[in-house]
């Protein structure tokens, strides 16, 4: 969308937004409007628990454990539930992948559309009352409307994402997302309940002076990143983590700054997962003219082997993921 015409839709409200972009959108049209108020109705609902989160009792793990090994906090299920209800209404979407289940659901056959989805990441943040996030890829479906699904249509690589985004539930909850053309951001007005266009046409600064990093690990990092992040301090930057993904990767998107998640003792793989982390927030990055690796490999050519496989994650503004990619 030429800047001119994103700058007039200042205060669109999402679904406004979306139908005046739906001629980008590379498939049918009304599908991606359909799965995108899905994603934002359900976001909705868990925006309200997440905000009263302290007075009710759904604070506090509920004992078991999700397919990442964290102690399932109740928000957690909460938001896993309300997701996959929202989209399996919807009807657009054949299978889930979702960080909270073994294996992906089935939701309808007919579906044209796979989506991958972290309900609600950053969940040791919840009873801190520190921002958390929703993060989701939407993927064509490869075999035929109607036939079971394959492995094929689970295991997509990110080059193959129709659409990606996220929900901050942060100072104020945030709404951004891609389908290839762009990134556009949309806040929510409580007193509305709608999501209105706030941030559009968003841009990545391609450098930056904010290293995002857990210092805690940093025994156990490569010489190569050892070295990246001694260089960033010799360059007195700024060390800035949240330790929650969706914002430290949002606040880097605003200001400019890298997120890396390594390769550490404790997770020889990285911590962080290809499908319903990654893949997104690396088609978000590149498509507001940043970057996103796994130290070697663009993100997005990844071809995934499983569906909770966790990679090295660096991501953010160009220059410094391409900086910290060469030593
Ligand atoms: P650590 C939260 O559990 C999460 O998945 C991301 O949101 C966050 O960036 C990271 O893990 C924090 O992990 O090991 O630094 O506590």
């Amino acid at each position: 969308m030429e800047a001119s015409r994103i700058a007039q839709s200042i205060g669109f409200t999402l679904d406004r937004f979306i139908k005046n972009n739906q001629d980008q959108f590379q498939y049918a049209s009304g599908e991606l409007s359909q799965l995108l108020r899905d994603i934002a109705l359900a976001s909705k609902v868990v925006n309200r628990e997440v905000n009263k989160a302290g007075l009710i009792d759904i604070m506090g793990p509920l004992g078991s454990q999700n397919m990442a090994g964290d102690d399932q906090q109740k928000l957690d299920v909460l938001a896993d539930i309300r997701f996959t209800r929202a989209l399996k209404k919807g009807g657009e979407v054949c299978a889930l992948i979702s960080e909270e289940s073994e294996s992906y659901e089935d939701l309808n056959n007919n579906g044209k559309y796979v989506i991958a989805i972290d309900p609600l990441d950053g969940s040791s943040n919840i009873d801190v009352n520190v921002s958390i996030g929703t993060i989701f890829s939407i993927y064509r479906r490869i075999s035929k409307v109607g036939s079971p699904i394959q492995q094929e249509d689970i295991l997509q690589k990110g080059s193959e994402q129709v659409a990606a985004g996220y929900i901050l539930y942060g100072s104020s909850t945030m709404m951004v997302y891609t389908t290839g053309h762009g990134v556009n951001g949309f806040t929510f007005e409580q007193s509305l309940g709608e999501f209105f266009l706030s941030h559009p046409d968003m841009q990545m600064p391609d450098n930056g002076k904010i290293y995002s990093i857990n210092e805690g690990q940093s025994n156990s990092f490569s010489e190569s990143v050892k070295k990246y992040v001694q260089d960033c301090k010799d360059k007195k930057m700024t060390a800035r983590y949240i330790g929650s993904l969706v914002a430290d990767f949002h606040r880097n998107l605003l200001k400019g700054g890298i997120y890396i998640y390594p390769s550490t003792a404790k997770d020889p793989e990285g911590k962080l997962r290809l499908m319903y982390e990654c893949n997104a927030l690396a088609f978000i990055s590149e498509q507001a003219g940043g970057m996103a690796t796994d130290g070697k490999t663009r993100i997005l050519d990844i071809q995934p082997t499983a569906l909770h496989q966790r990679v090295p994650f660096f991501v953010g503004s160009k220059k410094m993921v391409e900086l910290a990619q060469s030593f």
